[in-house]
């Protein structure tokens, strides 16, 4: 069997804190078996949202979530284990919350509150590429 260790960044977005959410999301990840590797709370300026967000640059969602994401503290994750970019979205559900299967940290945990914008609680990188990219964003020293 052939081994695939990577890491992936997680973000606990500003609802996930601002609810006092972030230790039962970072138990489900441990309990799941993943390793954080590094965490650090802090606020994201303009610059960091817009590039980790650039794929959406333009969709009408796109301002509200930059809004959104520098609106309070998110926890940033670095985190590792086999196949753990796939398994860490998994964990998180559905992006729309109110769809999310029961089970996931959207679909427990969160619903639509109706904002412009989805308050679905984490970020999850969705490929390696993009784990390698956000990772080098939100971590900078490591
Ligand atoms: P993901 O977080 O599940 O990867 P993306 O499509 O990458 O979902 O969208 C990034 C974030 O933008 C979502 O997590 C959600 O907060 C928000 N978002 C995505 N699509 C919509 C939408 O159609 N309306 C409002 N907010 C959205
Ligand atoms: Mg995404």
């Amino acid at each position: 069997m052939s081994t695939h260790i990577e890491e992936t960044l997680v973000l606990v977005k500003p609802d996930g804190v601002e609810r006092n959410l972030t230790g039962e999301i970072l138990r489900r990840i441990e309990a799941k078996g993943y390793t954080i590797v590094d965490v650090r709370m802090m606020r994201a300026d303009r610059e960091l949202l817009v590039a980790h967000y650039a794929e959406h640059e333009g969709k009408p969602f796109f301002e509200p979530l930059v809004e959104f994401m520098g609106s309070g503290p998110i926890v940033a994750v670095r985190l590792r284990g086999e196949r753990v970019i796939e398994g860490f979205r998994s964990l998180a559900g559905a992006t729309d919350p109110t769809t999310a299967a029961p089970g996931t940290i959207r679909g427990d945990l969160a619903r639509d509150w109706g904002a412009a914008v989805q308050q679905n609680l984490v970020h999850g990188s969705d490929a390696s590429e993009s784990a390698a990219r956000e990772l080098t964003l939100w971590f900078p020293q490591s």
